[in-house]
Formats: C-alpha cells, structure tokens, sequence
C-alpha cells in the first residue's frame, strides 16, 4: 500500500491530521498543475456540496459554523473549505473564522480548512475542487466552501458547488452589489443575515424585484437569519438539503456535475497549451514583444509548432510523497 492510500484509509477512519495531510499534498499538487496520484479522487464526490458566498463581513463563517451544528445533530459529517482573501502571513482572517468555528474543534465529524487565496497564484480554481473531491473520498458527506463572491476565481470556485447560499445584509446597496459581481445568477438560496438589523424589509423588496426580473428557475428562496444568536439557521441547514434533493430531481444537479467535470479538463488544457505556447517559437515572441506581428498570426505560428504530448509539462502518473 503506497503512503497515500494509508493515509486515506487513516482519514476515513476519522484521523483528522491524516486528512490534514492530504489536503496539503492535493493543495500542492493541484496548484502545480501535477497529477495528484489518488486512486479513485477524480470520481469522488460528497453527498452534497454547499457553496456559501457574499461580501466580507456579512456573517458567513458565523452562518456556516451554525449549519455544521445543525448538520451534525442531523448526522452528516461536515468539512469545511474557506477561502480566505487575506495574506497567508498576516494570518488576520483565517485566525478569525477558526475563532468562529472553534466550537467544532473537538468534533472528529468536523474539518475546516482555511486555503489562501494570496499566493495561491491562479491555482486556487484548480486546488479546491480536488480538495473538495478528497473530502469526500474521505467521507465528509456534507462539504461547505466559503468565498467572498468578488474576484472572477472566487465566483468560479463557488462553481463548484451543488447549491450555492448567498448572504447578504440589510443596508443600502448589498443587494445591488451582489448583483453587479454577478453572483446573483448562480444564487440557488438568498440568506439576509443580520435580520437583527435595521432595514430588513427594503434589503428584502430589493431582492424580490432583482429577482422578478430575472428567469431562476427553481426561483431561490429568501430566508432571514441572525447568525450570532442562531435565530433562522436551522431552517437555512434544511433548506440547502431539499434544495440540493429538488435540484436532484429535476436533473439539474446532474448537469452541473458534468459542467464542472468538463471545466476540470479545460482548465488543465488551457494551462498546459500556455505552458506549451511560452515555449514554442521564441523569435515568434520577440516580434510579439516588439509589435511586428499581429496577434492572430503569432497564435496561428506558436500553435502550429506545438507539440502537446500527454503530461507535457507535468510530472508523471503516479509518484507518492
Ligand atoms: N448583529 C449581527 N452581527 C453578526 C451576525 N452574524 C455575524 N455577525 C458579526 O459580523 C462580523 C463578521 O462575521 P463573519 O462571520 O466573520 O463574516 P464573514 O466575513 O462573512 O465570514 C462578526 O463580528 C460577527 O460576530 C448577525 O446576525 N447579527
Ligand atoms: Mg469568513
């Protein structure tokens, strides 16, 4: 048995530094673009995968540490992925959501793992839907990834979820703003949290009218939540899980699945013909650099002589730590 394998078999034992260890090599790996060298993580997947977006500050590590509650007397095991915008060395923002989810600790049912999104360099799409898929393969059947729905790599991660929550507040213009991030279109379920807030009821018509002009279908649900207290979170936690059954149904889960399965495989294409193209022809790239050529032409040159052998430009199949 490779090390890789005992650690998974450690993991699904409920060994948490085992899982701890293979998110770092999975983090790593999929971050350079390399085989992972798993058996069988391509085609795991967990029951459900929850994706919890909206601005800094709106109450989703609070909201998301009351749904592992609610989850975990319901019997699922939970793992967490939070996307964290802040420095991997100012430490600031992962310190707070682990604060926030501390409860959690002691819970062998329980991870939650902080990816940073600075030095991340791009592979931040690539690592967590593997560290999602490792999960999983683990068995976390219910698995959360948190994200401030800003950046075009945070919408796209929060892509990769199933379902996907998003929080706003009360106050003048979160609404709006979600809407121009374009995080609107991919709401399956709309939380306005901190209802213990003055202006509720005009966050809420906002959203009404934002969304009669839209074509969602199912139409997301609006729910009211004060994360701090836990007044409305259960009903958030059961929600999520007959949305994630109803979008089951009606085959739209299903699709989803086979759009993201094919983004995986783009994302690798792209990656390798870049790498390819940088390459190629070099005095094609120095009359790009000088302007001589247009850019159609320099493509058409670059990609004529490239040669994009299986693995190019990655490791080989299957080499353990
Ligand atoms: N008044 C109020 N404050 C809340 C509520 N939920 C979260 N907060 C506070 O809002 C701040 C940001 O919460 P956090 O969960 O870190 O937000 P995130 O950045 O979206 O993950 C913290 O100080 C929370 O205690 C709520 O429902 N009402
Ligand atoms: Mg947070």
């Amino acid at each position: 048995m490779s090390d890789l394998e005992e650690l998974v078999g450690r993991a699904r034992a409920g060994d948490r530094g085992a899982t701890a260890r293979l998110i770092s090599v999975v983090e790593r790996r999929a971050g350079a673009g390399e085989p992972i060298g798993i058996a069988d993580l391509w085609s795991a997947r967990p029951r459900v995968v929850v994706g919890v977006t909206g601005s800094p500050g709106a109450g989703k590590s609070t909201l998301v540490d009351r749904l592992v509650g609610a989850w975990r007397t319901r019997g699922h095991r939970v793992g967490v992925v939070a996307v964290d915008p802040s420095s991997p060395f100012s430490g600031g923002a992962i310190l707070g959501d682990r604060v926030r989810m501390q409860g959690h600790t002691h819970d062998p049912d329980v991870f939650i793992r902080s990816v940073a999104t600075r030095g991340a360099l791009g592979g931040l799409a690539r690592s967590v839907p593997e560290i999602v898929r490792l999960l999983g393969l683990v068995g976390y059947d219910l698995v959360v990834i948190e994200t401030v729905g800003v950046g075009q790599v945070e919408v796209e991660v929060v892509g990769e979820a199933d379902v996907t929550v998003v929080v706003i507040t009360p106050g003048w213009g979160d609404a709006i703003q979600a809407n121009k991030a374009g995080i609107m279109e991919i709401a399956d379920l709309f939380v306005i949290n901190k209802a213990d807030r003055a202006g509720l009821a005009e966050t809420r018509r906002d959203l009404v009218a934002m969304l009669d002009l839209g074509h969602r279908e199912p139409r997301p649900p609006i729910l009211e939540t004060v994360a701090t207290s836990g007044e409305g979170t259960d009903a958030v936690a059961e929600a999520v899980v007959a949305l994630a059954a109803e979008l089951d149904d009606r085959g739209i889960l299903k699709s989803r699945v086979a759009a993201r399965r094919r983004r995986a495989v783009e994302r690798v294409i792209v990656d390798r013909v870049l790498r390819a193209a940088a390459d190629a022809d070099q005095a094609v790239w120095a009359q790009v650099e000088a302007g001589t050529v247009d850019p159609g032409a320099a493509a058409d040159a670059l990609l004529d002589a490239l040669e994009i052998a299986p693995g190019h430009g990655a490791r080989g199949g299957s080499s353990d730590e």
